[in-house]
């Protein structure tokens, strides 16, 4: 029989446009012109279904879905045996614990006695246990922001991203309780079938993902520089060199991660590198 793998993603929201874009980089394509639940791919064995984020983690739980896109925030607070199968760099953010601008909590110690406001009640039971600190949660489902406002907590544990909603709301942050991104999580139970599909879309994704975080660097050299540039340059195995026409000078061809790019390339131009061509790579199989 020739499965299909089923794969929820947020139906709108800010999951939605990393979801569908990493979809289309691994060339799957899926369109949900007509706002449907429910999504054949034209050309991969995956049926996609747009669900609430928080819905998520339960429908593959349960083997509705087989696979999901969603962020570790909404996995750690839902608490479901998944599978977590590879952070997939969007959806960044951080769960933090945030205070007015003045007042009297100064300190993670000073919310002893105190009320906080939240959507993520397990996360942050868990983390004020583990810190000894003795605070009430007060749960609520949205607007965490405006609590201390109205009155109605002192304190709040929300997600930030930029920190505007913070800013504007006269908060800052005092502790972060937990990073998150989204993460591709599995069920538990996949068939071989379903388990091979997965493994494939894996591979492409990790390979989108590799591409990402690498560049494709091109330079020029004098050939006596060149001992010095390959130390800087190590590339996938080695660079590849190739001499160019005007003699004692070559081409350099390497890929360079994108954690340590600007140091690469102020070193590489200390040490003679000249017509330097950076060139985004879109996918990486290594
Ligand atoms: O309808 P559905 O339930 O699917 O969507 P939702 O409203 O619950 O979720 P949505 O679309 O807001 O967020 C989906 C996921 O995106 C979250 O579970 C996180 O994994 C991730 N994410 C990344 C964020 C943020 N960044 C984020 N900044 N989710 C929410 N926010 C909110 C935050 O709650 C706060 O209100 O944005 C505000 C803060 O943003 P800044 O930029 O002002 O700091
Ligand atoms: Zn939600």
């Amino acid at each position: 029989m020739n499965e299909n793998l089923k794969i929820a993603v947020q139906k709108k929201g800010r999951l939605y446009d990393g979801s569908m874009a990493l979809l289309k980089e691994c060339g799957i394509d899926v369109s949900n012109g007509n706002n449907q639940l429910r999504v054949q791919a034209a050309n991969f064995p995956l049926e996609v279904f747009f669900l609430r984020d928080d819905d998520i983690p339960e429908y593959v739980q349960d083997a509705v879905a087989d696979i999901g896109f969603v962020g570790e925030n909404v996995i750690a607070e839902k608490n479901k045996h998944v599978s977590s199968v590879e952070k997939l760099g969007f959806g960044k953010c951080r769960l933090s614990i945030a205070i007015p601008k003045t007042g009297a909590i100064k300190t993670v110690a000073d919310l002893n006695g105190k009320k906080i406001a939240t959507s993520y009640p397990l996360v942050l039971s868990n983390y004020l246990k583990e810190k000894k600190i003795n605070a009430t949660i007060q749960e609520i489902s949205g607007s965490v922001e405006i609590a201390p406002k109205i009155g109605l907590a002192e304190a709040i544990c929300d997600l930030v991203s930029s920190g505007s909603t913070l800013f504007s709301n006269e908060l800052k942050e005092l502790e972060t309780v937990l990073q998150s991104e989204a993460l591709l999580i599995s069920n538990k139970n996949l068939s071989a079938e379903k388990q091979s599909l997965l493994e494939k879309l894996l591979f492409r994704i990790k390979a989108v993902k590799k591409a990402k975080n690498n560049k494709y660097v091109l330079l020029n050299a004098p050939n006596n520089k060149l001992d010095a540039i390959v130390k800087i340059l190590p590339g996938m195995k080695s660079p590849t060199i190739l001499p160019l026409a005007e003699s004692g000078w070559s081409s350099v061809h390497s890929v360079i991660s994108e954690n340590d790019f600007w140091e690469v390339i102020e070193s590489l131009k200390a040490n003679g590198a000249q017509g330097i061509l950076i060139v985004p790579i879109e996918k990486m199989i290594v």
